[in-house]
């Protein structure tokens, strides 16, 4: 388990190494890192599973190092291993193309190369094993050609080593650092209110990374954070003198929270915060709005992200298809998915319901989303869904203006 002192997983920004078996990938983490951590022999295919580091590279921060394997796998095992590596794509914010001067460059670089341009993934081309090969022509102009940053290395000697980590905190994306939790919706001096069941759900003696996430983000904007369960909510509002910007509360208890918080307050749920935080809020807003024209027969794709024991009164299991079944007057066919796979063939669905992802980072939520809305199939989260079933969507997404217009469009 993370410890609470360390930046999530899924936080972090992730770097992926892609290229040929052989081409130096595993060599490279292990420069890039100094360490042992992945590894490497002259035996083409060496690296079979994508692996997962998580590390602190300066000048860049957190992030979590992927290694993969090589995409020129063959035989059947070679697919499958192919297929892993191009899941990883999905949540990469950026990725790190190895060119091999051994092995030369064509259709496997163009087509990496055309998955990138597909995500919009930051890409930078490495050549490597400059120290036997410092003739680094061929690849700096396949780079200049396809408009891919390039610089040389070799991952044995570790020449130009710092200088691709100084191209890799260029070329990061910037926004990746700023995704914004509530921070943003308040000023220095407001006060923001946290509503807290403490109910059998709630693990003993803590609160929950989400809840303590956003408090940590309220009291980083010189904001005041104060918490309480839902029986103290209307006293505490009644004794602040001046009323508090926002009350945020546990999906749990939001009938009551909603009841008891003045309607000139901003009121919103943890689930719709991190909705927008971990993914794209308009979108999964519309998907909200599909949900009226649910008929009976519907198919629902009910995808979490990790796989849990199913609980007693499950969300995805028990909550979500009563409540639809309920929508819609009728039966419903749901199928459920879980895991590291978000399935390709989404058309045949009518809607996709997807848990919160806090185990997926925010790149591989957003993908998931995209994915879903290109093919025109309505995507919701269970944030915006239980806000949704409770009636209280509309003045969830007060404080944020584009979700509501796409809430109020047609
Ligand atoms: N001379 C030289 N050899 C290198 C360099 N980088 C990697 N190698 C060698 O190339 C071979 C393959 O290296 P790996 O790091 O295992 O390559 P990989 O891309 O991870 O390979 P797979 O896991 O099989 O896909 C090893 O024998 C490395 O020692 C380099 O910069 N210079
Ligand atoms: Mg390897």
């Amino acid at each position: 388990m993370t410890s609470m002192n360390q930046t999530p997983r899924s936080e972090r920004l992730h770097i992926a190494i892609f290229g040929r078996r052989n081409a130096g990938k595993s060599s490279l983490i292990n420069s890039l890192t100094r360490q042992e951590a992945a590894i490497v022999s002259a035996v083409p295919g060496t690296t079979t599973d994508p692996v997962k580091k998580s590390m602190e590279i300066l000048p860049i921060g957190p992030v979590v190092i992927i290694d993969t394997a090589g995409i020129d796998d063959e035989g059947e095992l070679g697919e499958k291993r192919i297929q892993m590596t191009m899941r990883i794509l999905d949540q990469t914010n950026l990725a790190l193309l190895v060119l091999d001067p051994e092995q030369g460059i064509d259709g496997y670089e163009e087509q990496l190369l055309e998955q990138f341009q597909r995500r919009d993934t930051d890409v930078i081309a490495v050549g490597n094993k400059i120290d036997i090969d410092p003739d680094v022509t061929g690849g700096q102009a396949w780079a200049r050609e396809h408009k891919v940053p390039f610089t040389a290395v070799s991952a044995v000697t570790g020449e130009g080593v710092d200088e691709l980590k100084r191209l890799m905190s260029d070329v990061a994306p910037d926004d990746f650092f700023q995704p914004a939790l509530i921070g943003d919706l308040l000023s220095p001096g407001d006060a923001a209110i946290m509503v807290i069941p403490v109910d059998k759900a709630a693990p003993k003696g803590r609160l929950i990374l989400p809840q303590v996430m956003t408090i940590r983000d309220v009291i980083d904007h010189d904001a005041y954070a104060l918490v309480v369960k839902e029986r103290e909510l209307r006293a505490a509002i009644e004794n602040l003198q001046t009323p508090p910007k926002i009350v945020v509360t546990d999906s749990q208890a939001v009938l009551k929270a909603s009841a008891d918080t003045p309607k000139d307050i901003w009121f919103t749920t943890f689930s719709i915060l991190f909705a927008r935080y971990k993914g794209d809020l308009e979108t999964l807003v519309r998907g909200a709005k599909a949900l009226r024209d649910l008929q009976p027969g519907a198919k629902v794709l009910i995808a979490e992200a990790c796989t849990h024991h199913p609980v007693e009164d499950d969300i995805g299991q028990v909550q979500i298809p009563r409540w639809l079944r309920q929508y819609a007057g009728g039966d419903i066919e749901f199928n459920y998915q879980s895991g590291g796979d978000f399935p390709a063939d989404l058309e045949s669905y009518d809607v996709v319901v997807h848990c919160g992802a806090c185990m997926l980072n925010r790149q591989e939520m957003c993908a998931r989303i995209a994915k879903a809305d290109d093919m025109g199939i309505p995507i919701i989260n269970y944030g915006v869904f239980l806000s949704f079933v409770h009636g209280i969507l509309p003045r969830a997404l007060e404080p944020f203006p584009l979700a509501r217009m796409s809430w109020e469009e047609d």
